[in-house]
């Protein structure tokens, strides 16, 4: 198969070298679109060689999948609108809610899916990529698209080359619960400069369960069945299993970027305020990362 990656950051890069692993043609996009080919290495063991920006051969992919940053998809993709027949499966893969809202209705023919997964990537440099936690990738839904036998060929496709991956029929379920993980873990690790493990310390505690109770009553409003243990049981279990991460938020802080805040707490807040549920821990939290992004320019 053909398989475009948009955006070679820890995850396209990890997407894009496991494919050619297995034995795929990948097109990498890059955020400029200039280099005609990226050299990357995985886990400092295989180096790949993958052509590059070619935009004309975006026709001629199976699959796109697009890893950008939440903040990042409508300007990654929207000057590639006039290269990707409606046909194509766009595979959508960041954390947030909200991001695909914001494209235009020109996309509204396309096949466009949802993604969300728990494999975990880091880029030590530009040109390694080192995977650095077994999970699974979710595909579901946006709007009314439909899993189709095209799209389950390349389920099957993107399975065996970086398992597991499987179709998810209640896709909005699984980034519910994932933007709740966020929403608590990644403003607070990078307000408090920890990682996600020390968040199960006593003194961030109390805090910790307000948010995990705002989420909740966020969360219920808009048709999440969840009890409010569950909820916090498989929170904290992300922080103790990625113990030793410093979360994207954090790492977005440090190397003083804008945050995906607004596709994280931000959307919280917009289903909060249509529901009329007051989240004062969550609203000071966004505030304090909006104050420290400000800071930055
Ligand atoms: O998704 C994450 C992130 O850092 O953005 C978690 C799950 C918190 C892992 O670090």
């Amino acid at each position: 198969m053909k398989i475009g990656i948009v955006g070679i950051g820890a995850l396209g890069s990890l997407w894009a070298t496991k494919l050619r692993q297995a034995g795929h043609d990948v097109l990498a996009i890059t955020r400029d679109h200039s280099p005609r080919s990226i050299s990357i290495t995985l886990d400092q063991q295989a180096e790949f060689e993958i052509p590059a920006n070619n935009l004309t051969q975006l026709s001629i992919c199976q699959a796109i999948i697009i890893t950008v940053k939440s903040t990042q998809v409508k300007q990654a993709i929207e000057p590639l609108f006039e290269y990707l027949p409606s046909n194509i499966p766009l595979i959508f893969l960041h954390n947030g809610m909200g991001a695909l809202d914001q494209l235009g209705e020109q996309w509204n023919q396309h096949s466009l899916y949802l993604a969300t997964t728990t494999q975990a990537a880091f880029k030590p440099s530009s040109q390694q990529v080192k995977h650095t936690g077994i999970g699974q990738t979710l595909i579901g839904t946006y709007r009314k698209t439909k899993l189709t036998p095209q799209l389950d060929s390349i389920i099957q496709v993107l399975d065996s080359a970086l398992p597991k991956v499987v179709w998810h029929k209640q896709i909005n379920d699984a980034l519910w619960q994932k933007l709740a993980i966020n929403c608590v873990i990644n403003p607070m690790t990078a307000i408090y400069h920890c990682k996600n493990g020390e968040l199960l310390q006593s003194q961030y505690q109390t805090e910790v369960d307000n948010l995990i109770n705002e989420c909740h009553q966020v969360m219920q409003a808009a048709g999440q069945n969840q009890s409010l243990s569950e909820l916090s049981s498989t929170i904290k279990q992300v922080m103790l299993a990625t113990g030793d991460n410093f979360s994207s938020m954090h790492q977005d802080i440090h190397h003083q970027r804008t945050t995906e805040i607004d596709f994280i707490t931000g959307f919280l807040l917009q289903k909060a305020a249509q529901h009329q549920i007051a989240c004062p821990h969550h609203q000071a939290l966004y505030q304090k990362i909006k104050q420290l992004e400000e800071s930055f320019i």
